[in-house]
Parts: structure tokens; C-alpha cells; sequence
């Protein structure tokens, strides 16, 4: 375990940082992930989270080696259950599913990799993971068997995020989970800037407006995994983004 927070300060920079999220499930073909790590290099993406609901402990180490050696992009392990570790990588969301009431994803899984997670030299960032009703059932809903909080239940996400913060979490992570159909909400994320702690955003992002929507009303990192999965030229997008809020 490391103790040193680069990725932490760096993700509490600024606003409007970018993720591109790979499934090692979905990433088995390493011509086109060289293709994706070529391209994400190129828009200047702030980091690469790898994680996946159902990925081998074989893909995911693979993965990570692949993307450490070819990338100069800090790769981040974003875990769907307690094997997804690698010591590759350069930090580890160690997430807290704090919107469910499913003691294996609050404290099940970090039992069963500690031991490991200990002896790595791997900045391990404790994070409160908060599920928000994205308008499909997520994979992530089913498979930890937890209700997301809905989407306008602003007071209710607020004290979730605020409970987190007690318990000491570094970092609050809302998704709206793989595939949504509604995103986080803009003012959800304004109102849990006020709690100085940095934010990050997934789930249904697929546009370059809600990129920038969410990025002024203060989300440190917005986490974009279909979209690019669909169609890489998103990246050009991204791109252009990236690009503009470095000139503001
Ligand atoms: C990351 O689950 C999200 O938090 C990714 O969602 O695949 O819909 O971008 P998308």
C-alpha cells in the first residue's frame, strides 16, 4: 500500500478531467486497444480506468500490463469485485458501495483482498461509491443486488456523499451505471461541491455537452465507457473538449 497521493492531487486539480473506462472483458483484441491507447493519447486523456461486472483475474492483470507499457496515461483500477487488482497499475479506487446496504461490497470484498492489496506499491484511494438511478437496471445494480438512490433525491445523495466523507473516503464516485440512459445530474454535482471533496461522474455520458454541463458544475473527472466503446471517433470529441478547457 502506498501512501504517496499523486493520482488523489491530481484528480483534485481541477474540473473537467477525462477517463476512458476499459472493460478487459471487451479489450481481448490488443491490435484495436493499441489503437484506443494511441488515439486517447493523442486527445490528452487524464487517465484510463480499468475495471469490468464480470472480468477474469487473467484479462484484468493482461489489461493493466498491456496498458502500462504501452501508454504514458496513469492507469487507474476502477473494481467490479475483489480480484480485479493488479500491482501495474498506478492507483486503486478501493470503492465503498455506500448507496446499497450489501455488507460483501462495503466490506466483503476488502476482506478477502487485503492481504494482497496491502503488500502492493499501489496508491489505494478510498472511495465512497454512490449508485444513482440511471433510468435502466445497471449491471452493477444487479450484480452487488443494491438499489441505486433516484436521480432526484438530491437531499438523499447529499447525505449519502456526506457519510462518506465522515468515514473518511478520499473521493465521492457517482454512476448512473454502464449504459444509462440519464446521466448524473448537473445540479446533483453542484450541490455536492460544496463539500470540498473531489467528484467523479460515469455512467451515460455520450455527448460533448454533457461533458462540459458537468464539468462546470464541478466534476473533477468524467468517466466515459460505452460511448467510446462504440464508436472511437468520440475521441475527436473529447478531443475538442479537452483542447478548449485547457485554453479557458
Ligand atoms: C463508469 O459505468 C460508467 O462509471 C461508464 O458508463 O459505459 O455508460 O459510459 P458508460
Amino acid at each position: 500500500m502506498n501512501t504517496t497521493q499523486t493520482i488523489t492531487n491530481r484528480f483534485s486539480k481541477r474540473t473537467g478531467q477525462i477517463a476512458i473506462l476499459i472493460d478487459p472483458e471487451k479489450s481481448k483484441n490488443k491490435v484495436q486497444l493499441k489503437e484506443l491507447i494511441k488515439k486517447a493519447q493523442f486527445a490528452k486523456v487524464d487517465y484510463l480506468f480499468v475495471g469490468g461486472s464480470t472480468v477474469s483475474r487473467e484479462d484484468f492483470v493482461s489489461v493493466v500490463s498491456f496498458l502500462k507499457e504501452n501508454s504514458s496515461i496513469p492507469v487507474v483500477i476502477f473494481p467490479g469485485a475483489s480480484h480485479q487488482i493488479s500491482k501495474d497499475a498506478d492507483a486503486l479506487l478501493y470503492l465503498s458501495l455506500i448507496s446499497g446496504r450489501n455488507p460483501d461490497y462495503l466490506i466483503g470484498h476488502h476482506v478477502q483482498s487485503a492481504n494482497e492489496v496491502y503488500a502492493m506499491d499501489i496508491e489505494v484511494i478510498p472511495t465512497a461509491y454512490i449508485l444513482i438511478d440511471g433510468g435502466t437496471k445497471s449491471s452493477v445494480a444487479y450484480v452487488s443486488q443494491t438499489t441505486p438512490i433516484p436521480n432526484d433525491k438530491i437531499s438523499i445523495i447529499t447525505n449519502t456523499a456526506k457519510a462518506g466523507i465522515l468515514q473518511g473516503k478520499k473521493l465521492l464516485y457517482l454512476d448512473a451505471g454502464s449504459g444509462a440512459q440519464q446521466s448524473v445530474l448537473p445540479e446533483t454535482v453542484r450541490e455536492l461541491k460544496q463539500l470540498n471533496s473531489p467528484i467523479i461522474i460515469g455512467g451515460g455520458i455520450r455527448t460533448k455537452e454533457q461533458i462540459s454541463e458537468l464539468s462546470v458544475a464541478g466534476a473533477n473527472v468524467i468517466v466515459i465507457g460505452n460511448k467510446i466503446e462504440e464508436d472511437i471517433d468520440f475521441l475527436l470529441d473529447i478531443q475538442s473538449f479537452i483542447k478548449e478547457s485547457h485554453l479557458n
